[in-house]
């Protein structure tokens, strides 16, 4: 799971990883190091990531590149988000987005700890 330092990204971080931890699911949290790394899931992060399946939380709307990445290495991609849509979307294997057009949920305005709960 890579998710964000700011208070919304970190505690998105941990909803998500309690539930898995809850489930038995094992899980790695990455969150980036805003100087070392940069803002969420991106394709030098990715370099050291090993895994079958990535869950952002509190980013990956605009992270085109990095879901090219994860399509070529046969990564599904799950990318739950709240900031703006842009024009193009990531090709990723999912995507949850209150602010996405197609979306019936009510409350678009919601932060991403929202969406990752
Ligand atoms: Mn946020």
């Amino acid at each position: 799971m890579v998710g964000d330092y700011d208070v919304d990204g970190v505690v998105s971080s941990t909803i998500m990883s309690e539930f898995f931890t809850d489930i038995g699911i094992p899980i790695t949290l990455i969150i980036p190091n805003r100087f070392r790394d940069g803002y969420g899931i991106n394709e030098k992060l990715l370099e050291r990531i090993d895994a079958d399946v990535i869950i952002t939380v509190d980013n990956g709307i605009s992270a085109l590149q990095a879901a090219e990445v994860c399509k070529q290495r046969g990564i599904d991609l799950i990318i739950t988000d709240h900031h703006t849509v842009p024009e193009t979307i990531p090709d990723a294997y999912a995507i949850v987005n209150p602010k996405q057009e197609d979306c019936p949920f009510p409350y678009p305005e919601i932060c991403g700890a929202q969406v990752a709960w």
